[in-house]
């Protein structure tokens, strides 16, 4: 039997140790290196939304919250007529919203073809968080956001309605093919535990035909993310950007040893290379950011920009590389 004597001198022991490891778990939290963190979304309205972003970021939080929380700026802005309220509606009318999101440990969520939803990115991450699935669309994907607590929201804004029917005068109720008007918000995180994430969000192409999805809601074309390469996303015709699973194949170059801004070139080119449509009308963009806090971007036509936050540098990139 353990003498009394005993008892104390090995709990007295036991308590040391336990001091001593509770002391080294601390030091090596302390020491832990941690990452710079960084976020980079596509166009200038991008530069509000990664403030946003940063925010969480700055804060040690998790790149998934940044890049929700981020985009939801662009969604609720009425003057970014190509993304969520105020976004310009199909041919018929219905403003349908499509957006993914993913994070570091390749979990996917999206919805496509949504409508009345003022933060499809949610739905989205919802999708993701809360079901045995990674995609639901049109009224499914509505049914699933009232039931979660969503409320109903005429996303036409006046000047998008306004836009709208003037479109309907002026043409023959063909689907606008415009390639300068592609301005999808895309955002890719790196937070400071070295993790990334992305987001992806639009209204698509305005005055598609109703029931039209694009490359954005789609993981692989509009958004993809590789937590131990990078990320990328598009924006621009997503019917191209589909055809080449775009944000897959920069994740993949990266993978092989491509600079972002490289790989996004050779995406581009690729993209270009295999349209069966007329060459001038193929018009998309990508950005990319790797694990190491690097970023890149390469569009077809000039005129493409990004907005950048870290620490280093906050604001908008106007000189993105094109090939024409
Ligand atoms: C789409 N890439 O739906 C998106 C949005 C866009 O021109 O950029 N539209 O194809």
């Amino acid at each position: 039997m353990i003498s009394r004597r005993k008892f104390i001198q090995a709990s007295a022991v036991t308590s040391l140790l336990t001091a001593i490891q509770a002391k080294a778990n601390v030091l090596s939290l302390n020491t832990k290196k941690t990452v710079q963190p960084i976020v980079i979304s596509t166009w200038d309205f991008g530069a509000a939304a990664n403030a946003e972003a940063f925010k969480i970021l700055s804060a040690g939080g998790r790149a998934l919250d940044a890049v929700e929380a981020g985009v939801k700026i662009t969604e609720a802005d009425p003057n970014v007529e190509s993304v969520g309220y105020g976004g310009n509606p199909d041919r018929d009318g219905h403003v349908t919203l499509d957006a993914s999101i993913m994070d570091e440990f390749s979990n996917i969520g999206s919805v496509a073809c949504l409508e009345n939803i003022m933060h499809p990115i949610s739905v989205a991450r919802l999708v993701m968080e809360k079901t045995p699935h990674v995609f639901l669309a049109g009224e499914g994907a509505l049914k699933f956001a009232l039931d979660n607590g969503f409320e109903k929201t005429n996303m036409l804004s006046p000047k998008a309605e306004a836009n709208w029917k003037k479109w309907l005068e002026e043409t023959k109720y063909m689907p606008k093919v415009d390639y300068n008007s592609h301005d999808t918000i895309g955002m890719l995180a790196l937070d400071v535990h070295g993790n990334i994430s992305g987001a992806c969000t639009t209204s698509g192409r305005a005055y598609k035909m109703h029931g039209r999805i694009g490359d954005s809601p789609i993981i692989g074309a509009g958004l993809f993310v590789d937590n131990e390469i990078g990320g990328a996303t598009s924006t621009g015709m997503g019917e191209e950007v589909i055809r080449i699973c775009g944000s897959y194949l920069v994740v993949e170059l990266m993978r092989q040893g491509y600079s972002p801004m490289q790989a996004c070139k050779a995406a581009v080119e690729r993209m270009v290379k295999k349209s069966p449509s007329k060459k001038e009308d193929v018009s998309a963009g990508f950005i990319a950011l790797n694990k190491k806090g690097e970023y890149g971007s390469f569009s077809v036509y000039k005129g493409y920009q990004i907005a950048v936050h870290s620490t280093k540098e906050q604001g908008i990139v106007k000189d993105i590389q094109y090939l024409k």
